[in-house]
């Protein structure tokens, strides 16, 4: 059954963000004169939780860093400065789109297959990077954008899915979501979305019991992706036929 529409996560999956984020906190914490570093093996621990002001909150409460108390109040003005910052490095060109995922829009954009956004990462976020990757129409080619603070609780619960499906107007099981995480695979799972994941930098220790197919990306013709798990052992890349033969037609 050829899918209905294409959701997909951001952060790790369109694209390997996570150092971008990292570098974007980081310069914040400076410029506000917080002696606060989040270095690699930090930014792994703190990505278990998703949502940058539900990470700063996480990281102030479990790991009581200095001046922890004066920060505290000023969340979101610490998360809306590292927003901007984070947008004027992807606006720079410092994000590009992992193997694949070009392919696989343009594919769908063709054959008039939905596309849709399933994100906890803010929406500026989201219309940036898919501005300095798709073009200034790559915003318009997103059917549903479901991103941050749009729902209540972020990944791994499944509201983001959910709205995302309900503004799609298609059952979930007719769509096929895109994950890096095992939050990510959580959220879309929970939401009954069958889900391909590509683990990135952040995610490739993680394990995604339930996924559709885990593989190492999307694949393009001179760049085949290795299969890691699930459904694709004898494919080289995923397209719109490849994945009509995986999704189960309902009974
Ligand atoms: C990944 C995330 C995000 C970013 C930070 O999002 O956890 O929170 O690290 O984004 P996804 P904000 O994989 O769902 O795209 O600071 O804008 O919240
Ligand atoms: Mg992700």
């Amino acid at each position: 059954m050829t899918p209905a529409a294409l959701i997909f996560d951001v952060d790790g999956t369109l694209a390997e963000t996570e150092e971008l984020h990292r570098q974007a906190f980081n310069e914040t914490f400076a410029a506000f004169g917080l002696p606060w570093r989040w270095d690699r093996a930090l930014y792994r621990q703190l990505l278990a939780v998703a949502g940058g002001k539900e990470r700063l909150r996480h990281y102030i409460d479990a790991y009581h860093p200095p001046a922890a108390a004066a920060a505290s109040g000023h969340i979101a003005a610490l998360h809306a400065a590292k927003t901007a910052r984070y947008t004027a490095l992807v606006d720079g060109g410092a994000a590009r789109l992992r193997t694949g995922v070009c392919r696989l829009i343009g594919e769908a954009r063709g054959q008039g297959i939905a596309l849709a956004i399933a994100t906890t990462t803010s929406l500026a976020n989201v219309e940036a990077l898919l501005r300095a990757t798709l073009g200034q129409d790559g915003v318009a080619a997103f059917t549903a954008i479901g991103a941050g603070d749009m729902v209540a609780a972020k990944k791994p619960a499944p509201d983001v899915y959910g709205f995302v499906l309900e503004r799609l107007a298609l059952p979930a099981g007719r769509c096929v979501a895109f994950e890096d995480s095992a939050i990510g695979l959580a959220s879309a799972l929970a939401a009954g979305v069958p889900t391909v994941v590509t683990p990135s930098v952040y995610t490739d220790d993680q394990s995604f019991p339930g996924a559709l197919a885990v593989l190492s990306h999307l694949g393009d013709p001179p760049a085949p992706y290795r299969h890691l798990a699930g459904a694709g052992a004898g494919d080289a890349m995923v397209d719109l036929d490849v994945l009509a033969g995986w999704l189960v037609v309902p009974g």
